[in-house]
């Protein structure tokens, strides 16, 4: 029974792809102090307006790894957008995910939309958060063009204080059907028969030990 799940796992390759967000988690630049706001040139990956890197300040615990952001970034004008562009494939499902957390209780809100191309394809308002405590949003949606822009906008409040984000992560998902089978059968079909051979093969292993 071992060597048929090993040869069922060794057919079937679930390709859970590398996240395609660059410094999603915030952590290629380890700021020195508690935090720090960096122009988004000098946060890998990111463009927008400036970033405020939290490094442990008011003990607040990162999602992941020691350090995560705060979106309503240290700033004059009260415009707090970040965004990101990656290669992408029409037709392509992706799935997002990220962690979020209130830095007060002033109802924060904060928009995420992804373009493909020129396209929205897809756009949530963020309003749930909880007060210094994270949450996890995800939800996919499919690509239409080969570039790619996930993007973040504060909405409230309107000052530098709020909306904290971590582990932003665009995962592509793919199956892969055994080469050959492949070509005669789409994936879903081709493991519902291996999974049958496995039903067929327990049941005659059963069978012949009853009779032992
Ligand atoms: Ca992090
Ligand atoms: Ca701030």
């Amino acid at each position: 029974m071992y060597k048929l799940v090993s040869f069922i796992l060794l057919c079937i390759s679930f390709n859970a792809s590398a996240n395609l967000i660059l410094n999603g988690d915030f952590e290629d630049k380890q700021i020195k102090r508690k935090w720090q706001y960096l122009n988004a040139d000098k946060v890998n990956g990111w463009q927008g307006e400036r970033i405020e890197v939290w490094h442990g300040l008011f003990g607040l615990k990162p999602y992941s790894g020691k350090q995560h952001i705060e979106l309503n970034s240290h700033k004059k004008d009260n415009e707090y957008a970040i965004y990101q562009t990656f290669n992408s494939q029409a037709g392509q499902s992706y799935d997002l995910s990220f962690a979020y957390a209130a830095r007060t209780r002033k109802n924060e809100q904060f928009l995420v939309e992804v373009f493909s191309g020129q396209n929205l394809v897809m756009s949530q308002l963020i309003n749930d958060h909880a007060y210094r405590e994270w949450s996890v949003f995800t939800d996919n949606f499919v690509a239409t063009d080969s570039q790619t822009t996930l993007k973040f906008t504060g909405i409230t409040p309107k000052g530098s204080v709020g909306n904290l984000l971590d582990d932003i992560q665009v995962n592509a998902l793919n199956i892969t059907a055994p080469q050959g089978l492949a070509n005669a059968v789409d994936a879903p079909a081709t493991i519902g028969l291996l999974l049958l051979a496995g039903g067929l093969l327990v049941m005659r292993h059963k069978r012949a030990a009853s009779t032992k």
